[in-house]
């Protein structure tokens, strides 16, 4: 899941059509579709996790090393499936939320400033595919926010349409609460665009303007399925010129109308020392924020102090002496609210996992809010 590995899948005159000399095979699962695997070559930074954790055949590795001057041939296939991004029938085929499916959509996470074999980005950019075109990020100081803005160049891009997350960091000692704020503005200025849409779903007598405004009304909650909604309902606006207060309202803030997915990134550092007391009661919140804790168990951008996610025994790089006390248990801390969806996750023990925490976790406000809706309204003591 790196990212100058990348899958390009084909059409047969697409593959007629790329550069001399690259291998494709069938696409499984879509005739007529070719699929090869593309290496940017001139970002490898050769940290060899690819080699690693390819799997070939029994013996032998399906990556092998070269020296750079012998490989720069293979960037033009790379570069190929940039341009020509993902056929349509085969993004529509595979489910975005299967592992499979979720690298047929562009890392809106690109080429960062990270050391080589950097065991956060590949989270991140995992995280990019799956919301990327909707994301807020408010990043806690520490390795992802200087592989995450190397400046003056960032790594998180757009996908073809110009959507991409929309990132800012933060202190060390305040992040969970910046994404929360993040997330409050976001909700007060989308409260009074809903406001808007009802009012202007109860007057207006374009049909084709209504249907829109129950189609956004009826997704609010899902990030998911909200996009494709608040589009429709702002080219309706835009072709009908409905001379509205409200219509206005909807046309003028139109960037804060579809739901954003609220991301907080930090490290252990942050998450389990300084930022905790911020982290714990934005968790204990309620609020429909998600949290990822890039987890490398010491204080990674500093040159290696333990934290106190750092393991017995754990011998780092500023904690020669051995950690004398045990890991903390963050997950069950979060946990122990009994409302919070809680999940921990390594790529390399299990990609379907990996990919199924993030869903669940993007999608879980919404479920637990309209549970607590029905269970409230026939006065049932709320158990989660
Ligand atoms: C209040 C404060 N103390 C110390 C620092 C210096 N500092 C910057 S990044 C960092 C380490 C971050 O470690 P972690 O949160 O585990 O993230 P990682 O670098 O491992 O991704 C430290 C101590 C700071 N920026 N602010």
């Amino acid at each position: 899941m790196k990212n100058v590995v990348r899958p390009v899948a084909m059409t047969e005159a697409q593959a007629a059509n790329a550069p001399e000399g690259s291998k494709n095979i069938d696409l499984t699962g879509v005739a007529g579709y070719k699929f090869a695997i593309s290496i940017s070559t001139l970002d490898c930074q050769g940290c060899g996790s690819c080699v690693n954790i390819c799997p070939g055949k029994k013996g032998e590795k399906a990556i092998t090393m070269q020296p750079i001057e012998t490989q720069y041939e293979s960037q033009k296939l790379f570069d190929y499936g940039v341009e020509i991004g993902f056929p349509q029938e085969v993004v529509d085929k595979f489910k975005e939320t299967t592992v499979k499916g979720s690298q047929f959509k562009k890392p809106l996470l690109e080429f960062s400033g990270a050391c080589a074999g950097c065991g956060e980005t590949p989270y991140a950019k995992l995280a990019t595919q799956l919301f990327g075109d909707r994301m807020y990020i408010s990043n806690a100081t520490g390795c992802s926010s200087i592989w995450g803005a190397s400046a003056p160049s960032t790594p998180y891009t757009v996908d073809k349409n110009g959507r991409g997350p929309a990132w800012a960091n933060s202190l060390f000692e305040d992040n969970a609460e910046f994404g929360y704020g993040m997330s409050l503005a976001q909700k007060a200025l989308r409260g009074r665009l809903i406001s808007s849409v009802e009012a202007l779903s109860a007057v207006v007598d374009k049909a084709d303007v209504k249907a829109a405004c129950e189609k956004f009304l009826e997704t609010k909650d899902s990030s998911t399925l909200n996009a494709a909604p608040s589009r429709e309902l702002v080219a309706a606006l835009e072709a009908t010129k409905v001379d509205n207060e409200d219509a206005q309202n909807i046309l003028d803030n139109k960037d804060f109308l579809s739901k954003k997915s609220q991301w907080i990134f930090g490290g252990d550092g942050w998450a389990y020392d300084i930022g905790f007391g911020g982290l714990d009661h934005v968790i204990a919140s309620g609020q429909d924020v998600n949290i990822l804790v890039f987890d490398t168990e010491v204080y990674s951008n500093t040159g290696g102090q333990s934290s106190k996610s750092t393991p017995t025994g754990a011998i780092a790089q500023f904690a020669a002496a051995g950690k004398e006390v045990k890991k903390k248990d963050l997950a069950a801390i979060a946990m122990s609210y009994g409302y919070v969806y809680v999940a921990q996750i390594a790529q390399g023990a299990d990609y379907n996992q990996t990919v199924k925490a993030f869903v669940e976790a993007e999608s879980y406000f919404i479920q637990i809010r309209s549970s607590f809706r029905i269970r409230w309204k026939e006065s049932i003591p709320v158990r989660f």
